[in-house]
């Protein structure tokens, strides 16, 4: 025998397995004829570890990693598996559980953080390339931190002046990282049984850094070794995300940038032009983004690019920076997570211009096979690719780094090598909803108001609520279990409110118009639709912005009838392809704010059965809401159905009550 080994072909997707999505299935398929590797092939050839996957992998000292996989059969009798130190199962699966909170947590307030920073020098006047364009939304916000938006003035009430404001708020905002004394500010911005709920529970965060900072601390080898004290304060640093640092983030976004409001928008990879400049952005924080939207549409960066015999530049987003641009500006989005390889195997996109969190380091392999330009632009997220560009973005000279960028994209278009493919699919879509558009579309200016939608809930042609939100995962078959999950809700009457890659997926789907609800709805919530003239997917739109299904949930319960906390009303979470930390950080300040969540895929606590039932059974009692997993995704939506039917039994709206118009015969019948 030849001592050469022989070397296996790496295996191949089958790209009818892969997606769902025809797009996906052909630039699956366009890569592997030119060679290029992608997510898809590297997920048939590398498969994940069975102990990590159960959570019960320790690699917190050097004297591990202590593997502690469940044994076939599960366990009889007393559980004896335990690490070199001792850590049995439990403390296993939740320092790690706990340590995903902290990653996810972490990335979603840091971005809150860069938000806070550029608002506070835009209040210090420090910029003139981003000012406040929602000033309303400033006076809405500005009395969660304590500000106050009017002085007395002689005994007389006046407005204060905006540009205190701001900056008071700004100070405020940027101190919830890290003040000494006392809790989140917005906290109180949940109903006020939770809030009192988790007060006696003490899980109230401080501050977001050091929720954060003292997970690390408790799942350091010997510090923390009861479970139960673990996920305490994972509790904690999610709710410091969800309430608090992404909250943040969402409401600076919306000063900044304006509040999002309904618009027209199209997805997936057939919004790429091949006679345009493709510019696209991928990554997360609007920052950079929407000033290098503001330079594209300038007249001067538009000759330039006919100069070049584009006819012009076409912006596509990726991931949660689609997001950001669709609601607010109608921009195109080019794809989920998983599509992100795909634009650049087009061979038209001249420049993807990333920022932080959800990009794929192979994006710099891919884009050596083409002529695009990777160009990084955060100090926090590099690549060591020698094809990579990096021009770091500051906020002080934010429109000349953004007029660097476009031209280098530009330029770049009479580089193209390889023939041009992009796929004819895309779809029209209603983006950019959110708790105060919800609030108008319901109810117009004057009658604006919850009420309408609980109305609808009470009296069952809505039958409950949803967030279904979320990552792809290249496990699973590319947005299948988001579709049929979302398609299997609405056919029974849930209204859906979605985020982040789940969102794209419904787009790319067809599911953000008007118009599907007719095709896929129930009779109850197609009839609602119909009338307000919304789709029964609502895009709420990034993965921070989650802050706003949470805050819609506390405008239910306000608006009455529906129970006094987020835990009493017909609701339900979702993330059914979920793949970051940062959806698991999600799923816990979902669950520990009162809301049933089920996950797909699997969840990394298989390996340790009593911390599992802990958080999917034990933590009802505690918090309202518990965990849930469940990867078949009809299964997955019928037990999201069956919860909120719970819930309408013990609110005593099971049963359909309509609202009787009573004549005088009627009435006199009733008084008799
Ligand atoms: Ni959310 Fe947005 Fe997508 Fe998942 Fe990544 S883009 S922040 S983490 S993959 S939904």
């Amino acid at each position: 025998m030849s001592d050469e080994k022989k070397v296996k072909a790496p295996k191949l997707a089958d790209p009818l397995n892969a997606s769902i999505d025809p797009a996906t299935q052909q630039m699956i398929k366009r890569a592997q004829e030119l060679g290029v590797e992608t997510v898809f092939d590297r997920a048939e050839n590398m498969k994940p570890c069975n102990i990590g996957v159960q959570g019960t992998c320790c690699k917190n000292c050097s004297m591990g990693p202590c593997r502690l996989p469940l044994p076939k059969g599960g366990i009889e009798g007393e559980d004896t598996r335990k690490g070199l130190c001792g850590a049995s199962p439990n403390t296993i699966a939740a320092r790690n559980f706990a340590r995903m909170v902290a990653g996810g947590a972490s990335a979603h307030s840091d971005h809150g953080r860069g938000v806070a920073e550029v608002f506070l020098s835009v209040a210090r006047k420090e910029s003139d390339d981003y000012c406040i364009k929602d000033y309303d939304k400033l006076l809405a916000i500005a009395p969660h931190f304590g500000v106050d938006i009017t002085v007395d003035v002689d005994g007389e009430t006046q407005d204060r002046d905006m540009d205190e404001i701001a900056l008071e708020v700004a100070e405020k905002a940027m101190n919830e990282w890290g003040k000494v004394d006392g809790e989140c500010l917005y906290m109180k911005r949940a109903p006020k049984p939770m809030y009192d709920r988790w007060k006696e529970l003490g899980v109230l965060p401080r501050n977001v850094d050091r929720e954060i900072v003292e997970i690390m601390h408790r799942t350091h080898i010997g510090v923390d070794q009861d479970y139960k004290n673990i996920i305490k304060q994972a509790t904690r640093a999610c709710l410091a995300d969800g309430w608090v640092g992404s909250m943040i983030a969402t409401d600076l976004q919306d000063v900044l940038f304006g509040t999002p409001t309904p618009v027209q928008s199209e997805v997936n990879l057939g919004v790429m032009k091949a006679d345009h400049v493709n510019l696209i952005l991928h990554g997360h924080e609007p920052i950079l983004s929407e000033m290098i939207v503001a330079v594209c549409q300038s007249q001067e960066m538009i000759d330039y690019a006919l100069s070049k015999g584009a006819k012009g530049i076409q912006i596509g987003g990726i991931c949660c920076t689609a997001n950001e641009l669709a609601q607010r500006h109608g921009i195109p989005i080019v794809g989920t997570f998983l599509q992100q390889e795909l634009a650049i195997i087009t061979g038209a996109c001249d420049a993807m211009v990333v920022d932080i969190q959800c990009i794929f380091q192979n994006v710099a392999n891919v884009a050596k096979c083409f002529h695009t330009k990777v160009i990084t632009t955060h100090p926090i997220a590099r690549m060591e690719q020698n094809n990579v560009l990096h021009i770091e973005f500051d906020e002080h000279h934010a429109k000349e780094d953004a007029t660097r960028i476009v031209k280098i994209a530009i330029d770049n278009f009479q580089n193209r090598k390889v023939e041009v493919m992009i796929p004819d699919n895309k779809e029209p879509q209603i983006v950019g909803f959110g708790v105060e558009s919800i609030e108008y579309a319901l109810g117009g200016t004057f009658r604006g108001s919850y009420y309408t939608l609980n109305d609808n809930i009470i009296n069952g042609r809505i039958r409950g609520l949803a967030g279904v939100v979320g990552c792809n995962n290249a496990r699973t078959k590319h947005n299948e279990s988001h579709i049929t999950v979302i398609k299997e809700l609405i056919k029974n009457d849930v209204l859906v409110l979605t985020t982040g890659c789940s969102a794209i997926a419904a787009g790319m789907a067809g599911l953000l118009t008007p118009e599907s609800a007719a095709v896929h709805c129930g009779p109850g919530l197609a009839e609602v639709c119909e009338t307000v003239g919304i789709p029964p997917v609502l895009h709420m739109g990034s993965c921070v912005d989650n802050s706003r299904i949470l805050l819609a949930a506390a405008e239910v319960v306000k608006a009455g009838g529906l129970g006094k906390q987020i835990s009493d009303i017909p609701v339900a979470g979702s993330a059914p392809e979920w793949m970051s930390e940062k959806a698991i950080s999600i799923g816990h300040y979902f669950v520990t704010s009162g809301v049933y969540t089920v996950f797909g895929v699997t969840m990394p606590v298989e390996g340790a059965p009593v911390f599992k039932d802990y958080l999917y059974n034990e933590f009802e009692d505690i918090y309202g809401g518990m965990w849930d997993c469940e990867p078949d995704p009809v299964k997955h939506a019928q037990k999201m159905i069956a919860h909120i039917d719970k819930k309408r039994k013990e609110l005593g709206i099971d049963k359909a009550r309509e609202r009787v118009l009573m004549d005088m015969a009627a009435r006199q019948a009733i008084e008799v």
